[in-house]
């Protein structure tokens, strides 16, 4: 038993290693939890990021930090293996076909064992956790059983699918007991807690949708904003993509829709910068998304760019935090339109950069921030016409909803759902 009256349990500590040493990776969930951990005693149990590296725990930024070390066949088994290449494709309703593979399940329980049990240790009697997402739903049910003494929380960032899906998944039984472990389970949307109730009502749960730190995002000056957009040829219209390269994100599906704009001759006049940063590169369905990506880029700017005039502006790298700021602040038509996502916070941050109620929200029905969104173009990414329909309505924007979105955003922080979650726990 420990010291820590309040336990945050995620995949990854919100650490980078950068050269020789660590530095704290600003995420909107450290910036609400941070003021938490600081007031209660607390601390934070996560996986450093780097492989076959034993480290010993260490503060920063006024939290304490509990390293769990993943070597190469964890990372390989529990990681890439079943939390992404089963759970993720599953929980995104199939989008591509998950690999059910036994060793890889295997691993996913013995480090679900690890964090669980480090855990343990690092509770004081009657402590609050709170475990985070779908790479650790065994550690509440291993946890209850280690010390049935604290009050356990779980909140699942990604979709929860229908039980017609989820009952594919060879280890469900499993899953679901190591869930029940918690005294209160969290989701995105009211969708995703109505699936999981309908295998399941033993435990409390609740819809808590996540935001993000709203007035942190980086205010851009003008001088940065023109300079932008000078340097993509200063369009009449600015579209942006920010987001992991991931097959449920939609890339490939909004550069279809502008292409065949372009072709229509219904769109002209415009640059499209995709900041796509680079995410699970050794998976196969990971490589292929790229690959797509890559050639329907090269083939739009083939067809209609001109010379030191590309239509599309494509960055695969990760871009640092301050810059995306000016990026948010000077596209016209912001574009995101995954397949299936738990909220998507790219939506959130656009909107909150534009405080004076410019620019328009090209926004699919699946993404868990339509619920909240709902002033934005909503489109359906299976459908490239409905697609196209948004992106021409938001070349003429109204104000009036993005001023309401905003303001919503501004009031809805993840500060304020953090102490939603932690009031209902
Ligand atoms: C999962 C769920 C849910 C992106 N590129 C760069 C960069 N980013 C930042 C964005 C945003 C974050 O990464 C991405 O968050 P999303 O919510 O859009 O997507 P996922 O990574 O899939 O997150 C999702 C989320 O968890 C939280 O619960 O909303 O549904 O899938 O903050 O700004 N940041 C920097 N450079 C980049 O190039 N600095």
């Amino acid at each position: 038993m420990g010291d820590n009256e309040f336990v945050v349990v995620a995949n990854r500590l919100p650490v980078d290693k950068v050269g020789d040493h660590y530095e704290v990776s600003p995420g909107g969930l450290v910036a609400a939890l941070a003021p938490v951990l600081r007031a209660r005693e607390g601390c934070w149990v996560g996986w450093p990021g780097t492989i076959g590296e034993t480290l010993e725990p260490f503060e920063f930024g006024g939290i304490s930090l509990l390293p769990v070390a993943l070597d190469k066949d964890d990372f390989e088994g529990f990681y890439e293996g079943f939390s992404n290449s089963a759970l993720w494709p599953l929980y995104h309703d199939l989008i591509v076909q998950p690999e059910y593979n036994q060793a890889w399940w295997d691993r996913y329980v013995a480090v679900n064992r690890k964090f669980a049990e480090a855990t343990a240790k690092a509770a004081a009697k009657d402590a609050t956790v709170w475990v985070q997402d779908y790479q650790l739903q065994l550690v509440p049910g291993m946890l209850k059983a280690l010390r049935p003494d604290v009050t356990i929380g779980f909140f699942l960032h990604i979709p929860f699918p229908a039980p017609a899906l989820f009952q594919q998944l060879p280890w469900r039984d499993e899953i679901l007991e190591g869930l029940k472990g918690c005294d209160l389970i969290g989701f995105q949307r009211h969708t995703d807690e109505d699936n999981f109730r309908l295998l399941t009502e033993e435990i409390r749960s609740g819809t808590f949708p996540i935001s993000i730190d709203s007035g942190e995002i980086a205010a851009a000056t003008n001088e940065q904003v023109e300079a932008l957009r000078s340097a993509v040829g200063s369009p009449k219209h600015l579209l942006l993509g920010v987001d992991r390269l991931d097959y449920t994100k939609g890339i490939l599906q909004r550069l279809l829709a502008i292409e065949s704009l372009l072709e229509e001759g219904k769109l002209s006049d415009i640059a499209f910068v995709q900041i796509a940063t680079p995410s699970r590169e050794r998976i196969e369905h990971y490589r292929t998304t790229r690959k797509q990506v890559e050639e329907a880029i090269g083939r739009i700017n083939g067809r209609f760019g001109e010379v030191g005039r590309p239509i599309v502006h494509y960055v695969h790298r990760s871009v640092p935090k301050e810059h995306l700021g000016t990026f948010y602040a000077a596209a016209d038509i912001m574009l995101v339109t995954p397949f299936k996502d738990g909220m998507n916070l790219v939506a959130k941050e656009y909107v909150a950069a534009h405080p004076d109620a410019d620019g328009a929200l090209v926004l699919s029905e699946f993404a868990g921030a339509a619920v909240e969104l709902d002033q934005a173009y909503l489109c359906n990414p299976f459908d490239l016409e409905s697609v196209k329909e948004a992106i021409l309505e938001a070349t003429d924007p109204d104000p009036a909803r993005m001023r309401h979105m905003h303001d919503w955003v501004m009031e809805h922080d993840v500060a304020a759902w953090a102490k939603s979650f932690l009031e209902e726990l």
